[in-house]
């Protein structure tokens, strides 16, 4: 589905790069963040490609609402949802996106207190 072949996570949606996958639906994929900043820390994707969260959610609300749906899904499944979580979609430089690929970070399994600086 993902046709960037230079964007790291339509790779990792490719197969190509390995990834600890927590989920794997027809158009949504979430996976272990490769340097966690909490017990849980979790990347949930959409399969296509589009730069940042608010470019998804522009073109396709339905699936930037699947993404966050995926997101409660998964500390449900895990098990840290009653305990409270952070969501957050990181955009463009300013916002410290590293990744171009619109991503949803879950933060979980301690207490993380008020927002980040
Ligand atoms: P951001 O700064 O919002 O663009 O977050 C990108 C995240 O992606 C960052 O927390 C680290 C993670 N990451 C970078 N490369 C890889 C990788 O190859 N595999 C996995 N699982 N995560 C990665």
């Amino acid at each position: 589905m993902c046709v960037m072949t230079d964007c790291l996570f339509c790779r990792i949606v490719a197969g190509e790069i390995p990834a600890t996958v927590v989920s794997d639906s027809d158009d949504v994929m979430a996976f272990r963040d490769i340097n966690p900043k909490a017990p849980e820390h979790i990347l949930v994707i959409p399969k296509a490609h589009f730069d940042t969260a608010a470019a998804m959610a522009t073109v396709d609300p339905l699936l930037a609402g699947k993404v966050v749906a995926e997101a409660g899904a998964i500390a449900e499944k895990l098990g840290f949802a009653a305990d409270g979580y952070r969501l957050m979609f990181n955009t463009g430089a300013n916002g410290g996106q590293e990744v171009l690929h619109a991503h949803l970070h879950i933060l979980g399994g301690r207490p993380l207190g008020p927002m980040l600086a």
